[in-house]
């Protein structure tokens, strides 16, 4: 393949610019085994350790015998909260100031089970297993509060931040002719990253190395570096491939704390890897959610107010709030409005952040009642949508920096073939499958933030980018790759990307949807410098092949150098800087505002604090897309299948549409899953997930999806990033748990309001 790249590059020129349909720059040494995974590390004086982990939800510990254990073969240590030495306690993602108290990661008061109790360390792994059996832990058992239905539980707490009021909501409501009131469930679910989580830490002296898969290496480095007292710069964070993690792996956790606490005490390398059924409780999965929504409407279904109230599931000692209002106030034009959010305390982890955490449940539950309305006032469920499109954000009264969601519609749509829908409920089958066609929006905020980045021009013409970012299987090593060959003319085969050290150019957290965003434009700035100091020199240097043109700039494409109008020599970059004497160049980008403090600097990086607000200055930014999706259900059994989706989707201009592509189909993949499969289920007895492994907690295999076709109608958004992309990695999932109990509701004429649609709520 021939690549042709202009100086200031040209989207449309091959498949390893930006916008080019690159494959993965780093599939070859995943599927050849050659990627080395954080665990994989081999370690000389390597030692072993495995959890404890408390089997009630609520009491206290009363006694951990530990003799047993200990004098098991190979055992080198059992740790609990009486002879590990006390760490202090971390500030949070926020960087709020942490309470001047000691931070244990072995509890005694248990909140929830699967609780990190105890853990045995040992010469090899079989050994730290059998003797961590051994170990006889009493407790105190108190009553638990083991989800949102448990008569203990309560309303909760309100979330005043959560509430969106404007007009008046209820009065309108009142008054509207039309109206609609329903409530919304969704379960417990949960990441179930093929990787669980694990790490090895290693002390010398001082300075601590983690091998950890992460979603943000400088976060967790300062979580481990204020834990033990040690200046930031002590902890070096290494997490070059990561087994996926949709959300849970971005936060130093209670057991990497006591990996890290054995390595010191023992002064070995420690490798600590969670079991599957650990993974469940290690990070919480998404929130257990509970909504009502109501509409007034006319009679042309025109919404006249809408009245949301949600609650979701919190741990007994932490805080997570799901914030379900978040798609409910923006994606219809309303002159009424109420939003208000509740958390309720239950034994269990605290929840964490799942693929699109808030705007996921949320849209849940308002494209569920849209679709009820459309039925009430027999209007077709995508014409209701279009009739209620808000023209600009309702909640923030802004206008959106670019909202083709109407094109999405029309995309979908068209592509779809909805117009052959018939609109009367069990109206299609086949034979005696009942055919449903549903659809539904989705929506995603643009998360901004600030990041840095290096660019090395090397002496033989090759470039090196260095980030302390990561790739999850997003794609960032890929589109990176891209942005820099783009930028200074290279093939992409020439640029080497370097991520997952926390030793490299500064990196947030990749949350939010934003890494792409916020690295292309940090690796764009730094490819530029280097480029215009490359460009300077060969003008301006004496030995410069150049420098005779007395040429303002020079043109490079494909690694070589030539003048705009095609006189004078054309030489390599490797010619140039060797005949101007230079074994590199080496540039540094950074997308801070310039006068930034290095306290501020710290921050961004360590903390989400500086994180830019969506609905900033006179614009407010998100991706959207529209999901049109058809179900087959069976009319005996009630089973439930995905037989066609297409979704239509704006994510602005796309880096690799190859990439988004496949982001959003494994977004859709997972909003199937938690249409139809996914359920964590609580045993009352115990508060306790009982399917917490991957065959008991079902998630979708390839024989439960269809085709997916998805369609990009996004257009370049110059307010949402530097290359004008907006957010991929979350945005699909939004949206398709609707649309599928829709088209449910189409083919059987049953709603489902409570995720998952399985069989018996259909029968
Ligand atoms: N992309 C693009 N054009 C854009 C934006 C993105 O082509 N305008 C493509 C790129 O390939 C980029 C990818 O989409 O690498 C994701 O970009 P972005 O939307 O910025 O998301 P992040 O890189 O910040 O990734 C995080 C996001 C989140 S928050 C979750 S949760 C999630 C997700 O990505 N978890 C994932 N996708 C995942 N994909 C895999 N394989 N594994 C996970 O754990
Ligand atoms: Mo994604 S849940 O923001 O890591």
């Amino acid at each position: 393949m021939t690549v042709h790249m202009k100086r200031h590059g040209d989207a449309s020129d091959g498949t390893e610019a930006v916008g080019g349909r690159l494959s993965r720059v780093d599939g070859p040494a995943k599927i050849t085994g050659a990627a080395k995974y954080a665990v994989e590390q081999r370690l000389d004086g390597l030692a072993y350790a495995v959890l404890v982990e408390s089997t009630i939800a609520a009491g206290k510990v009363r006694s951990i015998d530990t003799d047993a254990a200990q004098a098991a073969p190979g055992v080198l240590k059992v740790l609990t909260r009486d002879n590990i030495p006390p760490l202090k306690t971390a500030s949070d993602w926020l960087g709020t100031p942490p309470p001047d108290a000691p931070y244990c990661p072995l509890a005694h008061d248990i909140t929830f089970s699967g609780q990190h109790v105890a853990a045995v360390v040992a010469e090899t792994f079989e050994q730290a297993v059998a003797a961590a059996a051994l170990v006889k832990v009493s407790y105190d058992e108190t009553p638990a509060i083991v989800d949102l239905s448990d008569a203990k539980a309560g309303d909760g707490i309100p979330i005043d931040a959560m509430t969106k009021e404007w007009g008046d909501a209820a009065t309108a409501f009142a008054a509207a002719p039309v109206r609609i009131c329903a409530a919304y469930n969704t379960p417990r679910e949960y990441q179930a990253p093929m990787e669980p989580h694990g790490l090895i830490a290693r002390w010398e002296g001082d300075q601590l190395t983690v091998w950890e898969p992460s979603q943000w290496l400088d976060g967790m480095a300062r979580t481990y570096a204020e834990w033990f007292g040690v200046p930031f710069e002590n902890v070096r964070l290494v997490s070059p491939y990561i087994g996926g993690g949709f959300g849970s792996k971005a936060l130093a956790l209670g057991h990497g704390a006591v990996a890290a606490i054995a390595a010191r005490m023992l002064e070995r390398p420690v490798r600590l890897v969670m079991t599957r059924p650990q993974t469940f409780t290690g990070y919480g999965g998404r929130a257990a959610t509970r909504q009502t929504v109501t509409i007034g409407a006319d009679a042309d279904g025109i919404i006249q107010s809408i009245v949301h109230r949600g609650v979701n599931e919190t741990s007994i000692d932490g805080m997570w709030v799901e914030p379900l209002g978040s798609t409910t106030s923006i994606m219809y034009q309303t002159p009424n409005f109420s939003s208000r959010q509740n958390v309720v305390r239950v034994n269990s982890v605290v929840p964490g952040a799942m693929r699109a955490p808030g705007e996921n449940p949320s849209a849940f539950g308002i494209e569920s009642a849209i679709d009820e309305l459309a039925y009430e006032v027999g209007i077709d469920p995508l014409e209701i949508r279009l009739r209620n499109y808000a023209e600009q954000d309702p909640h923030a009264k802004k206008a959106w920096s670019t909202r083709q969601l109407r094109e999405a519609y029309a995309a979908g749509a068209e592509r779809f073939g909805w117009s052959k829908r018939s609109p009367e409920p069990r109206s299609m089958r086949d034979g005696n499958q009942l055919i449903g066609w549903g659809v539904a929006a989705g929506t995603y905020p643009v998360r901004r933030a600030y990041g840095e980045a290096m660019v090395r021009i090397l002496a033989d013409g090759s470039v090196e980018v260095e980030s302390s970012s990561i790739d999850m299987g997003q794609g960032t090593y890929t589109i990176l790759a891209q942005t820099a060959a783009e930028t200074l003319g290279v093939p992409a085969d020439n640029v080497v990307v370097k991520l997952g050290d926390s030793r490299f150019a500064r990196a947030g957290v990749t949350g939010g949807s934003r890494l792409a965003g916020v690295m292309t434009g940090a690796v764009h700035k730094a490819a530029s410098a280097a480029l215009d100091e490359l460009v300077g020199l060969a003008i301006s240097d004496q030995r410069s092949p150049f420098h005779a043109l007395q040429a303002n700039t020079l043109v490079v494409a494909n690694g070589r150098i030539t003048s705009p109008r095609g006189e004078g020599p054309e030489v390599s970059i490797a010619e140039l800087l060797a005949s101007v004497g230079r074994d590199r160049i080496e540039a540094k980008g950074d997308t801070m505002p310039a006068n930034s403090t290095a306290e501020e600097r710290y921050k961004n990086y360590t903390t989400i604090a500086m994180a830019l607000p969506h609905t900033e200055g006179d614009y407010s930014r998100y991706s959207w897309c529209a999901h049109f999706i058809e179900v087959r259900v069976d009319e005996d059994f009630g089973t439930v299948r995905v037989s066609r989706v297409v979704s239509a989707l704006d994510s602005g201009r796309l880096y690799n549409p190859k990439l988004a592509e496949s982001q959003w189909k494994g977004g859709i993949i997972m909003g199937i899953g938690q249409a139809l499969l996914e359920e964590g289920i609580v045993d009352r007895r115990h508060g306790r997930i009982v399917n917490n492994n991957l065959a008991d907690y079902l998630v979708p295999t390839n024989a439960d999806i269809p085709d997916i076709e998805v369609i990009s109608v996004g257009i370049p958004d110059p307010h949402s990033s530097a290359l004008g992309g907006k957010g991929v990695g979350e945005l699909a999932i939004v949206g398709v748990a609707p649309a599928i109990a829709n088209a449910v509701f189409h083919a059987t004429g049953k709603r489902i309001r409570d995720l998952p649609i399985t069989l018996e709520k259909l029968i």
